[in-house]
């Protein structure tokens, strides 16, 4: 394993805020084991992409911005990917995202109840969405501690008002608009952006130490890699930011790279994807550079198995897939 930082993250005075746990959640606190009944662990894990378009194209109303709809295909993937998240059952989200980035070590939100506004700094005119939901503080501390006990350096995050990155909110609202169960949401370290040879090697530590805190605490847990695929994307946009008559892959090799990696994805075994995850980051400068695919094959065990891929478009140019994996 690599590890570029080996620094406690935060100051002295930070970490003590940190060690004092804050109040409880309002709303009723997870359960310690399965509140569904059956069987814990991690029942199915989704490539759920966060692009703020798909959420201004639904018009729910924690967003400000109004549209005329657009990118159907992406919304009908993620409408059936909620018809079988809905069947699994689980007993909490955890969200990988690429968007809360952390310069030192890996942050789990630790805060009871994140409220606030999240805004899309490219796209503010379509995204500006008030968020209201609860944490599984338990189960956040348990992956705080398994990846500490890993060798990574991890932080709990208690600071309330800290406001949560659209790619959270988005992949959250896209995967379960009702908000009715209870989140994870683990920061992205920017190492990978920083320094254009690291690996992705800690990530699969911080898969491990997932799965291993989801175990330890009984939890049903369906996981969530809110990434794109390809991600090169126009730097102007149409009068009617949903004119569909304009959306294209950014280049045919963007799409060829996309279209290598869901054949990959839809032949399986996961493992294949150790090695197409980096070449397709070569070669389309995708998005899973920041970890939260190789994060959940890595907490899935790298089964050997399909995935389902529900949906595929691009957004603004960028490719875009919501994909499926049921470990058996
Ligand atoms: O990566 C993002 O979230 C972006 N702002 C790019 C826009 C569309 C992504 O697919
Ligand atoms: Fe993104």
């Amino acid at each position: 394993m690599a590890r570029v930082f080996h620094a406690t993250a935060g100051s002295g005075r930070s970490a003590s805020r940190r060690a004092a746990r804050t109040e409880p959640a309002p709303a009723a606190a997870p359960s310690t084991t399965s509140g569904s009944g059956g069987r814990g662990g991690i029942v199915a894990g989704y490539l759920a992409p966060h692009p703020p378009h798909l959420v201004y194209a639904e018009n729910p109303p924690q967003n400000e911005p109004r549209s005329t709809g657009g990118w159907e295909v992406l919304r009908w993937g993620y409408e059936e990917l909620r018809r079988r998240l809905r069947a699994h059952a689980p007993d909490v989200l955890v969200v990988h995202a690429p968007h809360w980035i952390t310069m030192v070590g890996h942050h789990v939100n630790c805060v009871p109840n994140p409220r606030g506004v999240s805004v899309e700094p490219i796209f503010p005119h379509l995204f500006r969405y008030h968020y209201d939901f609860r944490t599984d503080v338990d189960l956040a501390e348990a992956i705080v501690e398994e990846g500490a006990r890993a060798g990574l350096v991890t932080s709990a995050m208690r600071e309330d008002g800290v406001r949560v990155d659209y790619a959270t909110i988005g992949a959250l609202h896209l995967a379960n608009p009702d908000w009715d169960l209870p989140v994870v949401s683990l920061s992205a370290n920017n190492n990978p952006y920083f320094y254009s040879d690291a690996s992705l090697a800690e990530m699969e530590t911080l898969g491990e130490a997932t799965r291993k805190a989801i175990e330890k605490t009984g939890r049903r847990a369906v996981l969530l890699a809110s990434n794109s695929l390809s991600h090169l994307h126009w730097d102007a946009e149409p009068d009617l930011p949903e004119d569909m008559g304009v959306e294209r892959p950014f280049t045919h090799a963007q799409y060829a790279g996309d279209m290598e990696l869901l054949r990959t994805i839809r032949e399986g075994p996961t493992s294949r994807l150790k090695e197409a995850v980096p070449a397709h980051i070569e070669a389309t400068s995708s998005e899973t550079k920041a970890g939260s695919l190789t994060w959940l094959m890595a907490a899935m065990g790298w089964p050997a198995i399909a995935g389902d891929v529900l949906a595929y478009g691009t957004v603004i140019a960028t490719g875009n897939a919501v994909v499926e994996w049921v470990p058996t």
